[in-house]
Order: C-alpha cells, then structure tokens, then sequence
C-alpha cells in the first residue's frame, strides 16, 4: 500500500449526457485520489444505450497527434485504463501507448474493460470486426476487466444466461490464453438473488458473491472499472478492489432504482464519499 500521488491516463468516449465512460471515469478516478488524465476517444450527444439519432464525432485521427505531443513532453502515466474505444484502429494506437506512455522508472498499469457489450448482445456499431481487435488488445494488457458476455465474445464461447462454475472456469482459462494476467469478470451469478466479480490471477481465483438488484442500470460496467481501477492503483489488492468497486456500484443501482424517471444511467456521485472511504480504510 501507498500513498504516493499517481498519474492515470483514461480513453474512453465522452457520452455526454448518460453517466458512462468519461463522464463517471473522471470524477471517480479523481475522487480515489489519482491525477487523472484523459483521452476522449469519441464525442457522442449521448450514449448509443435506448437513445435514437445521437451524434457520433470519431476522434481516431487525433489520438497519435495527442499521444506524440505527450511523448516529446516527457509525460509519464502510472496506469492506462482504456473503455469504450470509437473504432478498430483506435485499438492499435493503444497498444502503441501501451509501449510508450509508461514513466521510464516505474512499470505502466495497462487495464482494459473491453467495453462492447452486455446482455448477450454488442452495442451499436460494433461488428465482429471490433471483437478480434478488441482480443489482441487484451491481449497486450495487465488487467482485464469483461463482464460475461464480453468474455464469451473474446473466448468464441457461447453465451448462456445460466451456467455452472465449470463453465466460468473455462471461460477464464481461456480469457487466461488471451494473454492477459489478471483478468476482472463482472456479472458472475449462479442463482436469481447474487451475482459478484470473479478475479482470477495466475491461476488462483476469487469471488466475490453479492445481491443481485433484479433492474441493472446502464453504465454500471463503466462505474465498476473506473472504482475499481481507482482502487487498485492505489494499492489496495485485487480482491479487495473487486469488493470496493461492487459495493459502490451497488449503491449506485440502489439509488438510482427509487428513481423512476433516470433510466439512461446510475446515480453514482453520492456514493463518491462511502468509496473515498471504503479506500482511506485500506491505503
Ligand atoms: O457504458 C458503456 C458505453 C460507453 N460509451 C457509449 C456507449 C456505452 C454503452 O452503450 O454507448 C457511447
């Protein structure tokens, strides 16, 4: 554990009304205690989740100008969490970030939430295309962070909505064989009342099993990875995070099912000060 002040870089798009990606990246990451920089990978009017006829700006081709610039300043990150990416190519100029845009003396964190998918089925606009780029990706990072269907998509499983530990095991071997370390799956429940994040590292797994609201929200894998990110690299454990970061996303569902009209996000910013706390308790 420790209290040094990092510097995390984050790309993703910036919906920007929905409460996902950027707009609940920044200030959760911010509010863990981590400088937080970021990388819009998109601008969208909103996010691509039950609204019709948003707009959609694809930042792709000023993302090597802005990368370049940070390299000839000497800028550094601790980590570099990426979420919803705009485009194939936007994979590769992470990867080539992933190679450069670590501090000289201190290893780089390199997280992905492949941020593609859920309820068995991918977002708008993505095409299988955008999976086998978004699996070399994975490929090339520390951390991992799918939920179930994500995880089938890169694994060419098929998805089921109920499964057994067996299955879940296998899923995460081959999530394993992808090539990344550590790997966060979301969503992982065997009955109707819990669900919980399975972290497997090198190996070894851990669950942690907790209750199922029935209505999800959308957003909550952004929330999740972005507490949990936050959590992380400041040093509190895998498991411990994966606790912290579920916890705080389930207060954002519970708050925000009481409210009838907010469907299109969670309500994640009064719960910024029981994370802040949850975390001062173990750093
Ligand atoms: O929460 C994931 C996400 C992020 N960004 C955009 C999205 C979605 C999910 O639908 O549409 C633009």
């Amino acid at each position: 554990m420790s209290n040094e002040y990092k510097r995390v870089l984050t790309v993703q798009d910036i919906s920007c009304v929905g409460q996902c990606s950027l707009t609940v990246a920044l200030p959760i990451l911010s509010a863990c205690g981590l400088e937080t920089c970021v990388l819009p990978s998109a601008v969208l009017s909103t996010h691509t989740g039950g609204f019709s006829n948003y707009t959609f700006r694809d930042l792709t081709d000023d993302m090597e100008p802005i990368m370049n610039h940070w390299i000839s300043e000497k800028i550094g990150f601790d980590a570099i969490y990426t979420g919803y990416l705009g485009s194939e190519r936007q994979t590769d100029i992470v990867k080539k970030m992933f190679e450069s845009l670590g501090k000289p003396d201190t290893g780089l964190l390199k997280a992905v939430d492949p941020a593609m998918a859920d309820n068995g089925r991918l977002y708008p606009g993505f095409d299988s295309g955008f999976v086998d780029a978004m699996k070399r990706l994975c490929a090339s990072a520390d951390i991992i962070l799918p939920n179930i269907t994500e995880a089938c998509l890169l694994t060419d499983t098929g998805y089921r909505t109920e499964y057994d530990e067996d299955y879940v095991k296998k899923l995460c071997e081959k999530l394993s064989a992808l090539g990344a370390k550590k790997i966060v799956l979301t969503g992982v429940g065997y009955n109707n009342e819990t669900t919980g994040v399975l972290v497997c590292d090198d190996g070894t797994s851990d669950y942690y099993c907790h209750r199922k609201i029935s209505k999800g929200c959308h957003g909550t894998g952004d929330i999740f990875a972005s507490a949990f990110i936050g959590s992380y690299v400041r040093g509190v454990s895998l498991i411990e995070s994966a606790k912290i970061a579920a916890d705080f996303t389930v207060g954002c569902i519970e708050r925000t099912i009481k409210d009838k009209n907010h469907w299109y996000g969670a309500e994640f910013e009064q719960g910024l000060g029981d994370l802040i706390g949850a975390i001062s308790e173990k750093v």
